[in-house]
């Protein structure tokens, strides 16, 4: 009885341990070995991964597992937060890297201290760029989805009654990011196909998947291509697109002349709904932060109790949603 209250509270690990770390302990099963599992994220303050880790703590509260949420904007912090989970005998983790080329680092260092490891959203690459299918991951279809943001930018044109000969549409790249590239990819196809002009696609490239990157990247992009009267504004992600927007906002150009379409549904999308005026926000694809936080810290629960494996690859899929509903949505979707 006392060995269960000891683990019935939170505790927060000092700052000595790594940034952001919070532990949180088990309410049972004190007295058999206390199954502990990390949830790496690359970029800790962004809404979506703090989704992540507010699922994958639903996991650990109901399975009664410590959860350890480490940010790792760097590769050296993540190789260090590995050897934090070990000292800590953890006995795996879920992670979203800051750059999927340290995927060979990540599963040596793992494979060193005997911890099982799965990624999230972006797939580890090996030396030579090709997925570490030893390494389970979860991500999104990131070609359909980018499809999806594709017709989603042709409706809005649409209703809109805009003559696509006046649109400039613009891909603000991250394009070292296979998921990143395969999105936008998945975009431009579906607009070529539905014919618009390949000639009118402009790249806008950034150098960081964030709002203040992508902003700057096309406020570049929209200096050197005056001609274009509207633009469309496609990304890897939400913030991405919100950076794009803002930056037409910056020249004048408002709801009635850019149309965004994001990727990912979480507060970045909520916040910019909310707003009392219209902005070239269009939409966006929303993915389930549930399935990549929940699911993956389960499945690593069962592989770590039961030696069952996660599956090789799972893709999540996306729903195209707009300013009129995607609370509802994510509402019925119990998120
Ligand atoms: C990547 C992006 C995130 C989110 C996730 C599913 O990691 O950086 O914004 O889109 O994939």
């Amino acid at each position: 009885m006392s060995a269960a209250k000891n683990y019935s509270r939170r505790a927060c690990l000092g700052t000595g341990l790594g940034l952001g770390l919070g532990l949180a302990l088990p309410t049972a099963q004190a007295s058999t070995a206390p199954v502990r599992i990390g949830f790496l994220v690359k970029q800790a303050e962004e809404p979506w991964f703090q989704d992540e880790w507010r699922y994958a703590g639903e996991a650990a509260a109901e399975k009664g597992f410590a959860l350890i949420r480490i940010g790792v904007p760097g590769g050296e912090k993540t190789l260090d937060a590995i050897a934090t989970l070990a000292a800590l005998r953890a006995q795996g983790f879920v992670i979203c890297a800051p750059d999927v080329k340290l995927g060979t680092a990540i599963e040596r260092t793992a494979r060193r201290y005997g911890i099982k490891v799965m990624s999230v959203d972006d797939r580890l690459v090996d030396g030579l760029g090709h997925p570490i299918e030893a390494i389970p991951h979860m991500g999104i279809s990131a070609y359909e989805i980018g499809r999806q943001v594709g017709r989603g930018l042709l409706d809005a044109a649409q209703a809109g009654g805009w003559s696509l000969a006046e649109v400039g549409a613009m891909r603000i790249a991250f394009d070292e990011l296979p998921t990143a590239r395969e999105r936008t990819r998945g975009a431009v196809d579906a607009l070529v196909e539905a014919g618009f002009p390949a000639a009118q696609i402009v790249d806008a490239p950034s150098s960081k998947s964030d709002t203040e990157n992508a902003f700057n990247a096309a406020t570049i992009a929209l200096t050197k291509n005056p001609r274009f009267k509207r633009w469309f504004v496609f990304a890897m992600n939400d913030e991405m697109v919100l950076g794009g927007v803002r930056a037409a906002e910056g020249r004048g150009l408002r709801a009635d002349a850019v149309a965004g379409i994001g990727i990912g549904g979480s507060q970045t999308a909520l916040n910019e709904f909310a707003r009392p005026d219209l902005t070239g926000f269009a939409g966006t694809v929303l993915i389930s932060p549930r399935r990549h936080g929940y699911e993956t810290s389960i499945d690593m629960y069962r592989w770590i109790t039961t030696g069952e494996a996660p599956p090789p690859l799972t893709l999540t899929t996306g729903i195209v949603v707009t300013r009129a509903n995607l609370a509802e949505v994510r509402r019925k979707l119990g998120l």
